[in-house]
């Protein structure tokens, strides 16, 4: 089990946030053993002196930053540094904590304050952070210059999981040649993804918070959770405030059950004239010193039955699409109005939900979720798991963490309906049966409040983890990656689909994927592969179906894809993937407007 809770940083009376967006120094190490920098011990002293340094924004994936066709593929250890000046009333009192907090870095982070590591971090999603005020306390007259070194090599042991290929033919290659593959299309961008950001809290601080909620008849249930850290006994005053800042109920304890009367639910934004609504949870620790944290709150419940998905008790039918974090220059960079621009983008088509595909979002995108009544489904980075040996032992101990820390940052959001702990493994080959077992169990017990699935794209009668599964959620491309070009065979293909897996399980089903690629700009009639009328037809074709069924037990039809992405380079790739409806630039294909159609007319009609 993980210590410590991740809490998103907040400022308060009693903490501070220091954001480190910018300029950052930057260098990648180039060198024949490819660990130079370990070697000369870079974090010793100023990255200028030991070697040439290039400015790099943070946050931002640094691939596309240059002109440098070796940096954008490069593989292995890369450098960043910053210098800060710290506030002095941060240092001067022994009682503040301050904590370096990264949102993220792929894949793999070493993090030293002054020369000195200070934590290191596997995964490539997730935030880690580390307590420094002792270290920056002994020189409080100097800069604290942080380095971060990231490695964004994947291994069978990383999720996702990836093999370095070494090619010594030298007829062939150059010396040292070698590649990174893995087993998914969208490109592994890398650096520092997310905010770095310093920030502070008393010495006995609020360290996590967890709140569960429910509500019979008009009365809302906040079943919280808090842990004290830094202090033996701890005096507390928690109080639940509506949308005006009145207090709906209150409590001195450290856990127990919030009673609010005339609750106001969380609602998705389709279902409700006032959705997406957001209690405060206040948790101030008075004694023996004060820090006040305050968590947003949303009340709400979700079940599923064998053929339904109640979002309070309502039928919810997910219409909506699968993203990637991903845009031009900045990659996997989070980016305002990139995030703003999308979800003006998925109010405009009605989509009501999103898959985080293939693993976790920023959770500043989460929020905006929780604020607009955006319904997720929470997917970890499970993605290309198909070879034998990801299935092993140390795989799945550390699918397991990153699910550990998954659920303790994301399981306050009641925009996360579901879990996903995987997407397209293999999931017929022997071992996956206790794989997705423990797995799944492993989830269960951290959040026994929210159904867990992985998304297929197996046979239904050889898929080895679907009985471990609540929803079914299963990813099909007929009339692409098969039957090329025959629009024809999608209803009977769909169909069966649908009837071969309720048959065996009897749980409600999700289309998690389904599209075709489209060219902006590409036409043809009749409609051919890649153009635009193509991929309208093939939208056309499945949602026949899904009409038919969606009175039945399938409870969710999701786009492949939001929009174009960046995948590695390939003969069925042209500059990236181009099933989005949208660009990559996020401007609509002719699907975009059909897709905006049939979700409106849904929102008038489920909600
Ligand atoms: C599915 C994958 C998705 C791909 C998509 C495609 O889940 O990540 O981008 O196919 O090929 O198999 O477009």
């Amino acid at each position: 089990a993980l210590s410590g809770g991740m809490l998103l940083p907040r400022e308060s009376p009693s903490r501070e946030v220091k954001e480190l967006s910018g300029l950052w120094g930057f260098r990648a190490d180039k060198s024949p053993s490819r660990n130079l920098g370990f070697e000369r011990a870079w974090y010793k002293r100023r990255l200028a002196e030991t070697g040439p340094v290039i400015d790099m924004p943070v946050p931002a994936s640094y691939n596309d930053i240059t002109q440098d066709h070796s940096l954008r593929d490069f593989i292995g250890w890369v450098w960043y540094e910053r210098e800060v000046v710290v506030p002095a009333r941060w240092l001067s009192d022994e009682g503040t904590r301050v904590v370096i907090r990264v949102g993220s870095a792929h894949y793999y982070s070493v993090v030293w304050v002054n020369g000195v590591k200070v934590t290191e971090h596997a995964g490539g999603h997730l935030p880690f952070e580390a307590e420094i005020g002792a270290l920056l306390r002994k020189d409080p007259t100097s800069p604290c210059r942080i380095t971060i070194a990231v490695n964004n090599t994947l291994t069978l042991e990383t999720l996702p999981p990836g093999t370095i290929q070494h090619f010594d033919d030298h007829t062939k290659y150059p010396d040292g040649f070698f590649v990174q593959n893995y087993s998914f299309d969208f490109f592994n961008y890398a650096g520092i993804h997310r905010p770095v950001l310093l920030y502070t809290t008393p010495k006995a601080y609020v360290d996590d918070i967890t709140a569960v909620t429910d509500f019979s008849d008009n009365t809302g249930f906040v079943n919280y959770k808090v842990s004290v850290q830094g202090a033996t006994t701890a005096t507390l005053k928690v109080t639940l405030q509506d949308r005006d800042g009145h207090c709906v109920a209150s409590s001195n304890e450290l856990s127990g059950v919030l009673k609010v009367v005339d609750v106001n639910l969380w609602w998705p934004y389709l279902m409700h004239d006032n959705p997406g609504y957001l209690y405060s949870l206040e948790v101030r620790l008075m004694a023996p010193n004060e820090d006040v944290y305050t968590l947003p709150v949303g009340i709400r419940s979700v079940k599923v039955t064998s053929t339904q998905f109640l979002i309070n008790n309502k039928p919810f039918y997910f219409h909506g699409v699968n993203k990637h974090e991903d845009a031009d220059i900045r990659g996997k960079g989070l980016d305002w109005p990139l995030i703003v621009k999308d979800f003006n983008l998925l109010k405009w088509l009605g989509a009501n939900s999103f898959r985080t595909s293939h693993y976790p979002y920023a959770e500043e995108i989460l929020q905006m979720c929780d604020r607009h009544g955006i319904v997720v489904i929470d997917e970890c980075p499970g993605v290309g798991i198909k070879d034998i040996y990801s299935f092993g032992n140390a795989s799945l101990t550390h699918h397991l963490v990153v699910m550990d820390e998954l659920v303790r940052r994301d399981k306050n959001h009641p925009s996360v309906v579901m879990w996903s702990v995987a997407n397209e493994p293999a999931a017929e080959m022997h071992p996956a049966d206790l794989y997705f077992k423990t797995l799944i169990k492993h989830t269960k017990a951290l959040d026994p409040t929210r159904p867990v699935t992985y998304i297929t794209d197996s046979n239904y009668a050889r898929d080895k983890g679907a009985p471990y599964v609540d929803v079914i959620c299963v990813n099909s491309y007929f009339s692409w990656y098969h039957d090329q070009g025959h629009l024809e065979v999608i209803p009977i293909q769909l169909n069966t689909q649908f009837e071969n897996w309720y048959g065996k399980y009897q749980k409600p089903i999700i289309q998690s994927e389904y599209g075709a690629d489209a060219v902006p700009g590409l036409h043809s009639d009749p409609p051919m592969m890649f153009t635009e009328e193509y991929q309208k037809a093939v939208l056309k074709n499945y949602h026949d179906v899904f009409d038919q069924k969606r009175k039945q037990y399938v409870v969710g039809e999701l786009i492949w894809n939001f929009a174009d992405f960046m995948t590695t380079q390939g003969i069925t790739r042209v500059v990236g993937n181009k099933k989005g409806i949208f660009t990559r630039q996020r401007q609509p294909k002719a699907a975009a407007f059909f897709l905006r159609e049939r979700y409106w007319s849904l929102a008038n009609q489920t909600g």
